[in-house]
């Protein structure tokens, strides 16, 4: 459960990474497929070298989902219901996955901020994602 204080850190910080947004999503996919390769398996169709121009375009379709979220902290399963069905009906995407991605786009995260992620941030966008991702898996129950 999102805490008010929880919100207004996420969209601060959502804020403060408006221009190193698609950075983001392109670096957090290059460190899942090092770090966890076996998520590579679900990408046979991409060329998955860092920089590639499918990995850079669909970390923009990655981060796009994200803002649309950070939009909607209220509202979270009916903003991605299309999201969710799309991972678990056509995709199948095992749930285990999307908390290996969230967990290195928190490590992109403090990379990027340095200092401004405090222990807050880092526990306000944790809850984010975990959130993110119960959606997305939702489906599969
Ligand atoms: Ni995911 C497609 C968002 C986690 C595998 N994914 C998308 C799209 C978005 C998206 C947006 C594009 C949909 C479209 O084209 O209509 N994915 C997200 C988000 C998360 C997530 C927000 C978690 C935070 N996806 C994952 C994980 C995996 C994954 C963890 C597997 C390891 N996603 C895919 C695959 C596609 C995909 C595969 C289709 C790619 C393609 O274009 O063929």
């Amino acid at each position: 459960m999102l805490t008010a204080e929880d919100k207004k850190l996420i969209l601060q910080v959502w804020e403060k990474i408006a221009n190193q947004q698609d950075d983001c999503g392109r670096e957090a996919l290059e460190r899942m497929f090092c770090v966890y390769p076996q998520t590579k398996t679900y990408f046979p169709h991409f060329d998955l070298n860092p920089g590639s121009d499918q990995v850079r375009s669909h970390g923009k379709k990655v981060v796009a989902a994200l803002s649309n979220a950070v939009k909607n902290l209220d509202n979270l399963s009916q903003a991605l219901s299309e999201l969710s069905n799309l991972h678990a009906y056509n995709l199948r995407v095992d749930p285990v996955n999307f908390k290996l991605l969230s967990q290195c786009f928190q490590v992109v995260l403090a990379a990027h901020l340095g200092k401004d992620y405090t222990p807050e941030v880092h526990a306000a966008f944790d809850k984010f994602l975990s959130a993110v991702a119960a959606v997305l898996a939702e489906k599969y129950r």
